[in-house]
């Protein structure tokens, strides 16, 4: 059914969280007026802080998240949340116990709480949660805190998509050395030793300080990720971490980092959208036998592969 989608964005615009929901369902479901709702969208673009919070299963992103919207709420911020499961074809299914944790915020009209899963999406995680938090962006959140939820390799991914990436740990989880595969310690601007009440946290702090130091050639004026201590189930040390954000935030400005972030992220949006369009122009072609009619001349010897391939992309790429 098709939606007036200049009034959704003037509603959403004015903090209406139906009218929220339903762009950001628009583009989970790559609506065909998707294209519509983004060109509406983009003037009220570029103002949301976008904080994303990567780690392992049950460190604490979804408390940790709850506790910073109170402090961001404190503030005077509207908050956007984006609950991102890539391990789901279903939304809401894995995230409802995200749902009674940030139950206290559901009521607060300046905090959107939103849940996406990505999998089986065509484009996947890096094309459909750019666009959602661009729909929080335009409905006037200050900020975007975009959650991980379940296990993946899309930890890089999300972080690709923040201005500021919060990498949690946990003393006793065995942390650093999987950190250390993951690739996470790349991607942390800021990281968190939550759930500090238990032991091992200074030590796990003392490892990771090593980890971060290794093999490290920083520049006077680079940054040098903190690592703050939390105990997020009481809030504590969630001033610090807010304090680190704040700091980090003003470092990328300062060094013209945030812009630069930001454009690197419209680069590989475009090209994400730009890819998924040619692929799936190319399942079209493979439905339409083009591509079978082209593997058979390959096998009867009349056509070589490489001269098949530029048929085929010809194809593609042709209105
Ligand atoms: N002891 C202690 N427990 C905590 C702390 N923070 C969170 N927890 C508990 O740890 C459990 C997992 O917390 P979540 O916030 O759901 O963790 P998560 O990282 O969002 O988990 P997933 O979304 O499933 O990956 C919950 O039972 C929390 O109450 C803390 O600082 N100390
Ligand atoms: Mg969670």
């Amino acid at each position: 059914m098709a939606v007036d989608v200049s009034e959704l964005v003037e509603q959403a615009r004015e903090g209406r969280p139906r009218a929220v929901a339903r762009l950001i369902s628009l583009v989970e479901g790559a609506s065909p007026q998707l294209r519509e709702v983004m060109a509406a969208l983009a003037p009220r673009c570029g103002n949301a802080y976008v904080v994303g919070l990567t780690g392992s299963p049950g460190v604490g992103k979804s408390t940790s998240t709850s506790a910073l919207v109170t402090a961001f709420r404190r503030a005077g911020k509207r908050v956007g949340i984006l609950a991102v499961d890539p391990s789901s074809p279903f939304s809401g299914g894995a995230l409802l116990g995200d749902r009674v944790r940030m139950g206290e915020h559901a009521s607060d009209p300046g905090v959107y709480i939103r849940s996406m899963a990505t999998r089986g999406h065509l484009g996947g995680l890096a094309w459909a949660a750019p666009q959602a938090i661009r729909v929080l962006d335009a409905a006037g959140c200050d900020v975007v805190l975009v959650e991980t939820v379940g296990v993946g390799q899309s930890e890089v991914e999300i972080a690709a998509q923040a201005d500021t990436s919060v990498v949690l740990l946990a003393p006793g989880m065995g942390d650093g050395i999987q950190a250390a595969k993951a690739g996470i310690l790349e991607i942390g601007d800021v990281y968190v030793v939550n759930k500090a009440d238990r032991d091992g946290a200074d030590a796990t702090v003392r490892e990771l300080n090593h980890m971060l130091g290794l093999g490290e050639a920083r520049s006077p004026g680079d940054w040098r990720p903190p690592i703050v201590k939390t105990v997020a189930a009481r809030s504590e040390g969630i001033g610090e971490l807010m304090e680190a954000l704040e700091k980090h935030h003003a470092w990328m400005e300062e060094h013209g980092v945030l812009t630069e972030r930001r454009t690197k992220r419209a680069a590989r949006e475009i090209e994400t959208i730009a890819v998924t369009a040619l692929r799936e122009r190319m399942g079209e072609l493979r439905g339409r036998k083009r591509l079978g009619s082209l593997a058979e001349k390959v096998v009867g010897g009349s056509l070589d592969p490489y001269a098949a391939a530029d048929e085929l992309v010809a194809g593609v790429t042709e209105a």
